[in-house]
């Protein structure tokens, strides 16, 4: 009896963890913004979009009530300097996972509208190229173990 309650615990957990977001064929998972210090007006932002269609997915842009603005860069390195260069969208090819990462393709939040520390959560929307939204949540965490999330702007 104590068992299937811990099973049943452990499978509700799973779900409330999974972190995952589906509307249409584009799934987001693991979205997540490492926790700064309090002073810092830019936060990164990182997920996951799965494209299980056999159709290109265009992400034009990313929008939350917690960020004045959202930028998707790409981090480059041009002529040996690392650069993270604006992009005007985020394609997710057909039946692909595009995964925003350090050094690669990411977000970039600017000025925060209230202190977020690990543990809190960011509402994001994006906002595809064929006029529909989705909105999903970022969990804000300790990124200790990240040591290369350092941007230079
Ligand atoms: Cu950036």
């Amino acid at each position: 009896m104590r068992l299937s309650i811990i099973c049943l615990l452990m499978v509700f957990i799973n779900l409330v963890s999974s972190n995952s977001y589906a509307a249409g064929s584009l799934m987001i998972h693991d979205a997540w913004v490492p926790e700064m210090p309090p002073v810092s007006r830019v936060h990164a932002g990182f997920a996951s979009f799965h494209n299980s269609s056999d159709k290109a997915i265009e992400i034009s842009s990313f929008s939350s009530p917690d960020y004045a603005r959202i930028e998707i860069h790409l981090s480059k390195e041009v002529d040996g300097v690392a650069r993270m260069i604006p992009q005007k969208s985020l394609i997710v090819q057909a039946n692909q996972m595009l995964t925003l990462k350090h050094g690669s393709y990411h977000l970039m939040m600017f000025k925060p509208g209230r202190k977020l520390k690990s543990g809190d959560n960011v509402t994001l929307s994006l906002h595809l190229s064929d006029g529909s939204q989705q909105t999903f949540s970022a969990a804000v965490k300790n990124s200790a173990q990240n040591h290369e999330h350092h941007h230079h702007h």
